[in-house]
């Protein structure tokens, strides 16, 4: 593999019609995780990427899966589950923002994802990990997962990196959350968060402090994005800046799934920290232009095409 992540796909129902989801009568079912986002965007670019996961033996566990397949992703090690089910989750139609998004995800088989030694070989194989704080906040199992596969791809000489992806919903307190997030964190070559995220694990707002903070514990790259203002990362080449490209937004869900994504894609390339930052932010950006939370990743010709012209058809 060239690249592997972990953690829980959910089955998820977008709203057709504008306006608050209690409303809302025709939703058209498509899949959901970060993870998994992150592996369906390698895979567009032609990388190798698997997902490990525990899915429910029911009709939203099978959708999930034969979605994953078709995204070309490798799920030799998703576990089906016939004693819980396959979380949902709905989100509202954004027409160009955030959209409503509400979980139903308490108890579900991608909960029960745990450690075994099979995963150690799987993981250690792969030359790229990719984890996000959500495994930590779903279950004690899956933390110790994320810990078991940093241990794995740092033993296997693989590089890892690290997106908080916080979900304050999930935590029982703010302060666990953030305490568990920064160990993880402290753990990863590269760490990838959101400004805002920045603020709430740091106490600071400024890049460069958030940045200083996980430099100080050993990180090696801190990437800190900021929607429309773009991308800062710090790091053995200094500062590097990446301004955000300008497309029609239609779904902001995704587009860190997508940065990230495209970050993994130029590193696996071999590119230096200024052309993985472009084609990080053209990922992410592209991501955003549908409503589904993978449907706007692009494969190598699109994401080529957007590079050169700026134009985002498919
Ligand atoms: O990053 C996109 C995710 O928010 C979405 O697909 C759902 O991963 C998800 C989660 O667990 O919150």
């Amino acid at each position: 593999m060239d690249a592997v992540t972990f953690g829980e796909a959910m089955a998820m129902f977008v709203a057709q019609e504008s306006g608050p989801l209690h409303r809302a009568r025709t939703f058209v079912q498509a899949t959901a995780g970060a993870e998994t986002n992150v592996a369906t965007g390698l895979a567009r670019l032609g990388h190798r990427s698997g997902w490990v996961g525990h899915l429910g033996d029911d009709p939203l566990g099978l959708f999930v899966e034969e979605e994953l397949r078709s995204c070309g992703i490798d799920l030799t090690r998703v576990d089906f589950d016939d004693s819980a089910p396959t979380g949902f989750q709905l989100k509202s139609r954004a027409d160009g923002g955030d959209p409503e998004v509400v979980y139903f995800r308490r108890g579900s088989a991608g909960s029960r994802l745990a450690w075994s030694e099979p995963m150690g070989t799987y993981v250690s194989s792969a030359r790229h990990l990719h984890l996000t704080g959500i495994p930590l906040a779903i279950s004690e199992t899956a933390r110790d997962f994320a810990f078991q596969a940093v241990a794995a791809a740092r033993a296997g000489g693989a590089s890892v990196s690290f997106d908080p992806n916080l979900r304050p919903s999930l935590w029982a307190s703010e302060q666990e959350m953030v305490a568990v997030v920064n160990e993880v964190a402290a753990l990863a070559d590269w760490v990838l968060p959101g400004v805002e995220e920045g603020r709430v694990l740091t106490g600071h707002g400024d890049p460069a402090r958030i940045a200083e903070h996980y430099l100080a514990s050993g990180v090696t790259r801190v990437v800190v994005k900021n929607g429309c203002e773009g991308a800062v990362a710090f790091g053995p080449d200094g500062t590097v800046r990446q301004p955000a490209f300008e497309v029609d937004v239609m779904d902001t869900v995704g587009a860190g799934d997508g940065f990230a994504a495209g970050l993994i894609s130029a590193h696996l390339d071999g590119l230096e920290i200024g052309s993985a930052l472009e084609r990080a932010a053209a990922v992410g950006a592209l991501a955003t232009t549908s409503a589904g939370d993978k449907d706007g990743l692009p494969g190598r010709e699109r994401l080529d095409r957007f590079l050169a012209t700026g134009s985002v058809a498919a």
